[in-house]
């Protein structure tokens, strides 16, 4: 599966901030079904049961795809349900630390906000990178945007070794402008999950990528 990340451009996230967990699956699909070339369950302030069953709905849609399923934050529940990877942040320690529990096959994502960070995760040896908050977002009240300075730096840098996904406050509206600053792949959560149409939204997104 670390293979397909390659491919990948569009980053799909079934954000539980944003979907109810009887939606999670259909969520789940019509990202695919819009070309979603990598699909996370993020489920902050979930409990660990929930979490589970969640992801355990979710690695079938996306094995019978081909496409990588990531758990966000809980290596063992990635483990545990057979997803392809996890996800995690700056202060959810180091790589090793995940690896001792995930192994060597599994892809290892980490959430970078700085130039400096970006460049510590590939040395580290991650598989992907998020990079980001591009913009404020009301997905992670509170914090600032990075803004799209480093995009171009980041992704001709680190972004030849391995995938780096700009995300934070990316939409359909300003996709082109973060594509003009250098971004070829991204992570695009609230303005997709509040779509009328989420496979439309997605294929969007997905087109738009395509065209550079
Ligand atoms: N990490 C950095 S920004 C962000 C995460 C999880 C939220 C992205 O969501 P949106 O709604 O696409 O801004
Ligand atoms: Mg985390």
């Amino acid at each position: 599966m670390k293979s397909k990340l390659k491919s990948a451009q569009f980053y799909g996230i079934v954000d539980l901030g944003y979907v109810t967990a009887e939606r999670a699956t259909s969520v789940a699909q019509s990202l695919l079904d819009g070309g979603a070339g990598i699909i996370q369950l993020r489920a902050k302030g979930c409990g660990l049961d929930e979490i589970r069953n969640l992801a355990k709905l979710l690695q079938p849609i996306c094995r019978k795809k081909g496409v990588p399923f990531i758990v966000n934050d809980y290596p063992e529940i990635a483990l545990e349900v057979g997803a392809d990877g996890v996800h995690i942040g700056q202060d959810d320690g180091s790589l090793a630390d995940v690896r001792d529990i995930v192994g060597e096959e599994m892809i290892v994502g980490r959430s970078t906000h700085s130039v400096e960070q970006a460049k510590e995760a590939l040395l580290e040896g991650f598989d992907y990178i998020g990079f980001g908050p591009i913009f404020p977002t009301p997905t992670k009240v509170g914090r600032a945007g990075i803004g799209m300075q480093n995009v171009g730096l980041v992704q001709s840098t680190v972004g030849q070794e391995i995938p780096v996904f700009c995300i934070g406050g990316i939409r359909r509206d300003n996709l082109a402008q973060v594509q003009r600053a250098g971004a070829q792949r991204v992570v695009v959560v609230s303005d997709v999950l509040r779509a009328e149409n989420v496979v439309e939204a997605a294929r969007e997104i997905v087109t738009q990528l395509l065209k550079q």
